[in-house]
């Protein structure tokens, strides 16, 4: 394909479609991770009456997956968390960290606005709620796989209660999980495909050249916005330092799946799963705000992509 990167699209995308859940409008912008001797993922669903749900998967190869029809519950002993869970959850990323899975989502609710909830799972059974842990307006959060100078970390957007404009990444530690602070400015947008917006992908992974953060950029055009992949490279001890980051993309629109759907001209990456053996990187993204993609690329010839393509 012409503007191909070293991100090749699956052939048989999408990987999964509406088909896949009875009472879906949609499934798209999700995240999976290796799980047990398979894998397990945490779905976004638009249903037919257009509100957001979270979906547990499961699947031997990461490629075929058998979604549950029922909505994901996440409980909590705080009297006053919302009963039943968070309402219209969208846009999950799944950390494995110290043994648990981490879930954290943006919450889109009339009330206090987008902000990010997180919830930890051992089984993809039973989800805890943790807190709603950057409050408002935010989007975009995901948490770093292991602690960072001693603290938990998280990339996380500041927002807007709109469809927003602001689009600047940003680093946050915590030491327990639920409170976040000592905020550090990572980057926002820069001209062409990322000159409109950025925001955080999947679950940064550790690299000998630094923190690979794959993120989205998005392009503000006359007919709307367009959403395309890239990475950067931050530095392991304080990754709010940028080391390389894309000037071309890695992914963008092109295929009638990423161009057509409720959403057109959206590649929408949340997560990322690497081979330790043979180093290759499979990226899961939702396409047009309708399916789950696909797309695979080897770790050490994206982490040369990025230094050699880098502003
Ligand atoms: C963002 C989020 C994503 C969506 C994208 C494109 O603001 O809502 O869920 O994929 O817009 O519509």
């Amino acid at each position: 394909m012409a503007n191909e990167t070293v991100l090749k699209r699956y052939e048989g995308n999408p990987i999964i479609t509406a088909e896949a859940v009875p009472t879906a409008n949609t499934i798209f912008n999700s995240a999976a991770v290796p799980f047990g001797k398979g894998y397990a993922g945490v779905f976004r669903v638009d249903t037919t009456n257009l509100e957001c749900e979270m979906h547990v998967g499961f699947s031997e190869d990461g490629i075929h997956w058998k979604i549950d029809p029922e909505k994901i519950v996440v409980v909590s002993d705080d009297p006053d968390a919302v009963p039943g869970g968070p309402v219209n959850p969208y846009d999950p990323r799944v950390t494995p960290l110290e043994g648990e899975f981490i879930v954290t989502w943006c919450n889109y609710c009339a009330g206090p606005g987008p902000h990010i909830g997180a919830a930890r799972t051992v089984d993809f059974k039973a989800f805890t709620l943790i807190a709603d842990i950057i409050f408002p307006y935010n989007r975009n959060g995901v948490i770093f796989p292991r602690k960072v100078g001693g603290k938990y970390a998280a990339l996380h957007r500041p927002s807007d209660t709109g469809h927003t404009p602001y689009g600047d990444i940003f680093y946050a530690t915590s030491p327990d999980l639920v409170h976040w602070g000592n905020h550090h400015y990572i980057f926002g947008p820069r001209g062409g495909w990322q000159g409109g917006k950025t925001g955080a992908g999947p679950v940064p992974i550790e690299t000998g050249e630094g923190w690979l953060m794959i993120y989205h950029g998005v392009r503000i055009t006359c007919s709307g916005y367009v959403y395309a992949v890239g990475a950067a490279l931050l530095d392991l001890e304080k990754p709010w330092k940028v080391l390389y980051r894309t000037k071309r993309y890695l992914l963008h629109p092109t295929e009638p799946y990423e161009r057509c759907g409720d959403v057109p001209n959206v590649c929408f990456p949340c997560a990322a799963i690497v081979d330790a053996k043979t180093r290759e990187v499979m990226l899961y993204y939702g396409a047009a705000d309708t399916t789950v993609c696909l797309a695979t690329g080897n770790l050490d010839e994206l982490i040369d992509f990025v230094k050699k393509n880098s502003f």
